[in-house]
């Protein structure tokens, strides 16, 4: 396959317009899809071609396989771009698009079907030699006293994870012994109900972890390399508020150790594309939990300390490119953080959409902002809230979170309720300031 000339844009918002802008940066066409209540995107608007694929419901519009196939076909694109969340990480999408004739611009669908399911992921990443959490080595079966004496050895408490859930999604923490046999039938029953597997596995339950990633990106061709790592440690129910590269606080040769263990993996299992190995990092030590398969909300805190376009990266290897760096080429430099705007009410955190009446972007040396907002562009109630992307960098952490705190008061968002107040707050937190904070401190802050 060669470069790919036309890409078919299969997200909405800010990922869409930035998938755009390294498309046109490529000299690729693009076409956006979208529903009927997105005809009014940026990206939409300044797309090449654009076609209405549904209804207002993702399940009608962005998820709607058959709409977006056909809208690949009318317009004549030879590749999919999937963005995040929709059907970024859905393998019979990534099947369907190839067997229709069209590049999935991401990993094979059998990678994904192997991240997809939690058990075989980790096993994977255990046998390429990343470590991994301290648990049930594949999937718990109707045997109580192995699960019991499983359990026995990690030591309580435990955790009973869905081998086919992931993101926070199907899981139950086990203090002790006797609650350990309901517990898993719960997890169990709830998992067959919401992603039509019961499949559960166990792991130790870290008590006080930081959410630690880190980027790789591959060729399908023998070559990978990584782009180091982040910290989304700050985090409200799952959902990342504030991410920063690089993880404040972890000595380097551990930093590097694993992060090789993860390039060795790809070459390994044959990844194709962008991807995250997710780590929880307690005392010392980092423990593989999941691997997403996609580019990622946060990926601009990894642009920007290393100057690789992750995006435009993904479009030459999808067009079958070699990767066009080799890890020696890739320097470490300063430090970004990234600060996700939603558009919500600041107390009860529920979707606040409707009528932007005006939008003023922070700028200056070492801002960035990734977002599809404009004046009297009104937000649809139907799908995520986030907003803009604000983020700075430095040549170090100070320099870095005092141009994101100059940035956040800099913003302007009127019309709608926004979280920038929250982060106005969290950049100024001594806690966060110092670095390092755990996955919980956010939610424990915010409960007093
Ligand atoms: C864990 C854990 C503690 N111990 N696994 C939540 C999302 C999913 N990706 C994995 N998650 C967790 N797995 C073990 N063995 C704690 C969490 C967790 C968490 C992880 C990352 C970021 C935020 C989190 C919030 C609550 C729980």
């Amino acid at each position: 396959m060669a470069k790919l000339e036309k890409v078919l844009i299969a997200n909405r918002g800010e990922i869409a317009l930035r998938i755009l802008r390294a498309c046109r940066e490529m000299g690729i066409g693009t076409v956006a899809v979208h529903s009927v209540a997105d005809r009014e995107l940026k990206h939409v608007l300044l797309a090449d071609e654009s076609v209405c694929i549904g209804p207002p419901a993702s399940t009608e519009s962005y998820l709607n396989v058959p709409a977006i196939i056909a809208a690949a076909e009318v317009t004549g694109a030879d590749g999919i771009h999937p963005g995040y969340g929709f059907l970024a990480e859905n393998a019979d999408f990534a099947d369907q698009v190839e067997k229709s004739g069209f590049v999935f611009i991401g990993p094979t669908a059998d990678t994904i079907r192997l991240m997809g399911d939690k058990v075989s992921a980790i096993n994977a990443m255990k046998k390429a030699g990343v470590p991994t959490v301290p648990g049930s080595d594949g999937p718990l079966t109707d045997d109580e006293e192995r699960t019991l004496s499983i359990a026995r050895e990690i030591g309580f408490p435990v955790i009973v994870k869905a081998a086919a859930g992931g993101g926070g999604r199907g899981m139950r923490v086990v203090h002790n012994r006797a609650a350990l046999i309901n517990s898993v039938q719960v997890t169990q029953s709830e998992a067959a109900a919401a992603f039509g597997s019961d499949v559960v596995y166990l792991e130790k339950f870290l008590q006080k972890p930081r959410h630690v990633e880190i980027q790789v990106i591959a060729d399908g061709q023998g070559n990978a390399i990584h782009l180091g790592d982040r910290d989304c440690s700050l985090q409200r129910r799952h959902q990342k508020v504030l991410e920063e590269a690089p993880a404040p606080d972890i000595p380097q040769d551990l930093r590097d150790q694993v992060a090789e263990a993860c390039v060795n993996a790809c070459i390994e299992i044959g990844y194709r594309g962008a991807g995250t190995f997710e780590f929880l990092f307690e005392d010392g030590g980092f423990y593989f939990i999941e691997m997403n398969t996609r580019v990622q909300v946060e990926h601009p805190v990894t642009e920007m300390i290393t100057g690789v376009d992750i995006v435009k990266e993904q479009l030459r290897i999808a067009g079958g490119a070699k990767l066009s760096f080799k890890q020696e080429d890739i320097q470490f430099r300063g430090h970004a953080f990234e600060c996700r705007i939603n558009a919500e009410d600041p107390k009860s955190f529920l979707p606040s959409p409707g009528k932007v009446t005006t939008f003023h972007a922070p700028g200056g040396l070492g801002v960035r902002v990734d977002s599809h907002l404009y004046d009297g562009y009104t937000v649809p109630p139907f799908y995520d809230s986030l907003i803009a992307k604000i983020i700075t960098y430095g040549e170090d952490r100070s320099v870095a979170l005092a141009r994101m705190t100059q940035a956040l008061d800099e913003l302007v968002v009127e019309g709608i309720r926004t979280n920038t107040a929250l982060h106005r707050d969290l950049v100024r937190d001594a806690a966060f300031a110092a670095g390092g904070v755990s996955i919980h401190y956010l939610e424990s802050k915010l409960e007093d």
